[in-house]
């Protein structure tokens, strides 16, 4: 392509940047300006997707990880067609398409939201990840690259570590990295904060290292066309990039490699914008008005992608008409249709530990489901997700014919990964560590939750019970942290999470129904280390019973009448309380007991059917391994929850059990405090 064009583009991309955080008043026009010469080129020769067809599934992606370089994405698919001029214009308001880091959209080129440095580059990686996978099981007609841009912050960040070991040991060579290495961050310069010789430490990884200019067109093509030749190694291209390049004073000196550029529009960071904008080749009057010849460049070049895209579909067609069944399994799999699952089917131990009912129904489901992956954070054979592991082989470098990921000991890394492999589409992705450490993982389901993806988080040891290890594994204010999200709603109106702590096997069986069928939020199973005994079934068939679990909350034993107390638990504790409550019936007391797996999926039930299970007025006792304010919600001003406010303590767990007061004997002396009033 013409060089001196693709010039011209890249500073219309610098002057839409500059003017968008102008008009806004805010933003970040620096780094976006110094990226501009990269995106440029990728969008324009490299990045195969269809300008008419935005969610075209064999497409290339692109996953931002600096989302605070969002005029630079919105600029460059603004050329594409993705945006109009006055999307552009209203950068950052309320109800725009361009909010001030980018949200997933893939309808308008957006793969990704981003915002907290570090994740999106992990995106790339699961979304990499699935791609191999899909290859190995229909072919490589499929194959498509995933590019990612990251910034000095992103690798900065320690997430990069686990990301930069796992996809050199898979040897991810359909990954491109762009490393817009600028040598300014936030607050400082960069070397004010590090040394490192940041191509050596990928090289360790088993990357494949480019550096170039990355203001040089010439020298981008050349690295570009060097990552796609690649073909045992993911890349990293080290660009040299200008901070606010082009930007300039009232007098014409230059105002570039500014630290002051990079959170601020251009005049107030002591640049003048109606000269940068002059001096980049626009109108200062007009800035957002396109610059000579950039219309015909791109409708060239919009052309030549949709011809592109036509040649694959082609191929796609081809495949699929000789391979039916391959062919209608894989549009089933990227539409999110399920086969026919009788969950009923599973045949459960009694009085299992729910992390090993879950490993039961992984097994299952390893039989029953071929898109799904499964992940660990090297616990694999203690939070059980062994159970899938046992159906299948972990990935291996360039070996992508099983389905389960060894995460290693990194577990925001996975949860970005899991993330990535749903932003991938026609994945179901699942990963297990224990509960304590959602801690290291959250940040990576807030961001799930916000872009509504299906990821399965499998949280297990959820309580002391944990028992020797001692108060570090214990977790006691986990729950209430991933009910929280419970409680937070996503931009669909839903709760951004649904949490499920199940009760015994056969509620954990439905969980695993209810997260498989949840295609809409993520999806977190907090599960047991320790044995718990089924809870009763009236009908003999407890499994049936269970299904209420559906409904976030249900009746697990009543009484006749009303009753004169109300007993609420989740998970273990509900068995617990079923203790108690035969001790307090032997008092002639009636009792109802409740399982409440999911106060927030309970909540968007009818009223009618919440009186039901928990009617104000009759007193209440919950019991909770974690914060009294987990169940408080439930309770209400009727009770009474008897939990935990202090850290564990290392000790064996049926000690700490009578320690702490975890026994049917409390249970009952609760309750009759409660009943006393
Ligand atoms: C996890 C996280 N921590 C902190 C921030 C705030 N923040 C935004 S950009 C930035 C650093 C920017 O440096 P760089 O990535 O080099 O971008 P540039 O200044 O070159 O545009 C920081 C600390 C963030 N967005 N995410
Ligand atoms: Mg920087």
């Amino acid at each position: 392509m013409n060089d001196q064009a693709l010039k011209t583009a890249a500073n219309q991309i610098r002057i839409l940047s500059a003017a968008m955080v102008e008009q806004a008043k805010s933003g970040h026009p620096g780094g976006a300006m110094g990226g501009a010469e990269f995106i440029n080129l990728l969008y324009a020769e490299y990045l195969n997707f269809d300008p008419a067809d935005p969610s075209w599934f064999e497409r290339d992606r692109f996953f931002l990880d600096p989302g605070h370089m969002s005029p630079m994405l919105y600029s460059t698919l603004s050329l594409y067609g993705f945006y109009t001029k006055d999307e552009l214009k209203n950068f950052r308001q309320w109800g725009s398409p361009t909010p001030g880091h980018p949200e997933v959209d893939v309808m308008r080129g957006v793969e990704n939201t981003s915002g907290p440095l570090g994740q999106g580059h992990v995106f790339a990686i699961g979304s990499a990840i699935a791609d191999k996978f899909l290859q190995a099981r229909f072919g490589d007609w499929m194959a498509h690259t995933h590019y990612t841009f990251i910034s000095d912050g992103g690798v900065q960040e320690e997430i990069s570590q686990g990301a930069g070991r796992l996809a050199g040991k898979l040897a991810l060579d359909n990954l491109v990295m762009f490393y817009d290495s600028n040598d300014i961050q936030l607050s400082t310069v960069t070397a004010d904060v590090t040394g490192e010789d940041t191509a050596a430490k990928y090289k360790a990884w088993g990357w494949n290292v480019l550096e170039v200019d990355g203001a040089d067109t010439a020298a981008l093509r050349g690295a570009l066309a060097a990552a796609n030749a690649e073909k045992s190694k993911p890349t990293i291209i080290i660009g040299k990039t200008i901070m606010g390049q082009g930007a300039v004073t009232a007098e014409g000196s230059s105002f570039e490699k500014m630290v002051s550029t990079h959170g601020q529009p251009l005049s107030a960071a002591g640049a003048d914008f109606a000269a940068t904008i002059s001096n980049l080749g626009g109108n200062p009057d007009e800035p957002f008005a396109d610059l000579p010849g950039v219309a015909d460049l791109m409708a060239g070049i919009i052309e030549e992608k949709k011809k592109n895209a036509a040649v694959k579909k082609a191929q796609k067609a081809e495949w699929a008409a000789a391979n039916a069944a391959d062919a209608s399994k894989l549009a089933d799999w990227v539409v999110g249709k399920l086969p026919e699952l009788d969950f009923s089917e599973i045949e459960q131990k009694g009085g299992a530990a729910t992390r090993a009912a879950s490993a039961t129904v992984l097994n299952w489901l390893a039989g029953k489901l071929g898109n799904m992956i499964v992940s660990s954070a090297d616990l694999s054979n203690s939070d059980k997700t062994d159970g899938f592991l046992k159906a299948t082989k972990a990935f291996a470098p360039g070996d992508f014919e099983g389905a389960f990921l060894q995460a290693g000991v990194a577990e925001l890394t996975m949860g970005a990964v899991l993330t990535g492999l749903s932003l991938h589409g026609g994945i179901i992705p699942a990963g297990g560590t224990f509960f304590v450490f959602s801690d290291y993982m959250k940040p990576a389901a807030r961001i799930a939750a916000l872009m509504e993806k299906q990821v399965i988080y499998i949280w297990t040891h959820d309580a002391f019970r944990v028992g020797e290890d001692g108060p570090t594994h214990q977790p006691v204010e986990q729950e209430a942290q991933i009910r929280l999200l419970e409680k937070l709603k996503n931009h669909s109106g839903k709760p951004s999470i649904l949490a499920l702590r199940p009760a015994d096997a056969a509620e954990t069986t439905v969980a695993w129904k209810l997260a498989i069928e949840n295609k809409d939020t993520p999806t977190a199973l907090i599960l047991s280390r320790q044995n718990i005994a089924d809870l009763p079934a009236a009908s003999g068939d407890r499994y049936g019973e269970a299904l209420q679990a559906a409904k976030g909350a249900y009746i697990v034993e009543d009484c006749d009448g009303t009753p004169d107390i109300i007993f609420v638990a989740s998970g273990s504790e509900v068995s617990t309380m079923v203790g108690g409550a035969a001790l307090l019936r032997d008092k002639g007391k009636k009792v109802r007991i409740v399982s409440a797996p999911s106060e927030g999926l309970f909540r968007t039930q009818d009223p009618s059917y919440q009186a039901s299970v928990l009617p104000a007025g009759v007193p209440k006792l919950g019991f909770s391994a974690g914060l009294p304010v987990t169940l408080e919600g439930l309770v209400g001003a009727d009770g009474f929850v008897f939990g935990l406010d202090h850290f564990g303590h290392s000790a064996p767990a049926s000690i700490l059990d009578e320690k702490l007061g975890f026994t049917s004997k409390n249970v009952l002396a609760q309750a009759e405090k409660v009943l006393a009033g």
